[in-house]
């Protein structure tokens, strides 16, 4: 009986971790999320601008919404020390439309979905980061902190968020 009791107030205290989390969840009122990163980049990591693999890491920011097209245009990313990518140039997404925030150098195209940063510096940490999207306002459009051990259980150096 005595054991019956405790086990009822433990999971008393479960449902209330669970319904807490959604109040800590980031999430925001944007059309525009972070669809999924491939934070870590197959293979060996070179930031060569030539032969390196920078261009391997990218980040997909997807349009969620049903009716709007975002324009991609002022939005900023950033990472967890601070790095800094903004977008400078227009680039519509229609509802369901997306973009690979690539590092390297290459042909930024509406058409191929993609973005370079222009820098061959890897931006996604490999054993954790936090990244952030806010809209041209300043304002948050969606965060997502991750750790390799807790979000990437396959270890692909791929994590999804937004599917
Ligand atoms: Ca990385
Ligand atoms: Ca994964």
């Amino acid at each position: 009986m005595r054991r019956g009791h405790i086990a009822v107030v433990a999971a008393a205290g479960a449902l209330t971790v669970l319904a807490a989390v959604p109040a800590h969840a980031a999430e925001y009122s944007s059309a525009l999320k972070i669809k999924g990163v491939q934070y870590d980049a197959p293979g060996r990591d070179s930031n060569s601008c030539a032969t390196g693999n920078t261009d391997e890491e990218y980040l997909t920011i997807k349009n969620y919404s049903r009716t709007a097209t975002v324009n991609l245009k002022g939005y900023v990313v950033k990472d967890a020390a601070g790095n800094k990518f903004t977008f400078t140039a227009s680039h519509s997404l229609q509802p369901g439309d997306y973009v690979k925030l690539r590092g390297g150098r290459g042909d930024d195209s509406d058409a191929k979905n993609v973005v370079y940063r222009d820098n061959c510096n890897f931006m996604w940490n490999n054993d954790k980061d936090t990244i952030y999207l806010y809209k041209p306002s300043g304002s948050h459009a969606d965060t997502h902190a991750y750790t390799k051990s807790a979000n990437d259980r396959d270890g692909n150096g791929y994590i999804t968020y937004h599917g």
